[in-house]
């Protein structure tokens, strides 16, 4: 007898890392981004690794300032990725589940230098939700590296998914969840922000099938759950009925950004 076995591969990825100025929601702010090819994305590109497989990584500094190639538990911090430099990763992942990359200095994590990497549940339909929050008038002096951290006076007016905001949310094949009854759907969410977010989903529960940090919350079956700062989550969303329903933010300051309904919402778009 034959018996077919799935021979690990390895994914090859290169990720540019650029800085740019963005005005979302009224609200100007400067950003850090990881992203593909060499067209500046307000999004950090999502990466997809199947399971077993591993990630062969390009890392290229367009910035002009000094970053590194983080991914809690997996690549530690220290290795420098100097303006106009290059760096390789070879990276292999021991379990399933969702992962964060991201820029350890303050001014890319704190400027959103942060991305998604979901590593298996090859065969069903996958989204990415990256939470991010920011106060505008606080971006220039980080961008400079004037200060480094979040100050206790922290007032943010910018929410996002994925750097977007609702309505614009809508447009992203990555963030605007898209299936039918009865799909398995699964969404990776991270907490790139400065504070902890709470997740709301209208129509429907969904099963927390990881979390890395709140890994209490595994298994739960629910319509809300936390996702602090820093947090790397996996969710699966079986559709029970057609519709299309609200996911945002339960702290209700973050569903405004551009005016509410803005900010922190995206939608599940549900066909029978
Ligand atoms: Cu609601």
């Amino acid at each position: 007898m034959w018996s077919l076995n799935v021979l690990p591969s390895t994914l090859i990825d290169t990720l540019y890392i650029s800085n740019y100025v963005d005005t979302i929601g009224g609200y100007f702010a400067h950003y850090r981004t990881f992203h593909r090819i060499d067209t500046i994305d307000k999004a950090n590109t999502e990466i997809h690794i199947n399971e077993n497989d591993s990630l062969q990584i390009t890392i290229i500094n367009l910035d002009s300032l000094t970053h590194d190639f983080t991914i809690d538990g997996v690549l530690d911090s220290n290795n420098n990725i100097y303006s106009g430099d290059t760096a390789n990763f070879t990276l292999s992942f021991s379990s399933i589940g969702s992962y964060r990359y991201y820029s350890s200095y303050a001014y890319g994590k704190l400027l959103s230098a942060s991305g998604i990497i979901l590593v298996g549940y090859d065969n069903y339909k996958k989204f990415y939700w990256n939470l991010f929050d920011q106060q505008s008038t606080l971006t220039d002096s980080i961008a400079h590296g004037w200060i480094d951290s979040i100050p206790p006076s922290y007032h943010p007016e910018l929410f996002s998914i994925n750097n977007s905001i609702y309505p614009d949310i809508l447009s992203d094949s990555t963030g605007h969840v898209v299936g039918n009854v009865g799909d398995t759907l699964i969404i990776a969410i991270i907490n790139s922000g400065n504070m902890a977010h709470s997740l709301h989903f209208h129509g429907y529960h969904v099963k927390i099938l990881d979390a890395k940090i709140n890994n209490h919350i595994v298994g739960w079956d629910k319509d809300t759950f936390p996702v602090v700062m820093n947090e790397r989550i996996t969710v699966m969303l079986i559709p029970d009925k057609e519709g299309m329903y609200p996911v945002h933010d339960h702290n209700l300051i973050s569903v405004n950004t551009g005016g509410y309904p803005g900010g922190m919402i995206t939608s599940l778009m549900i066909s029978p």
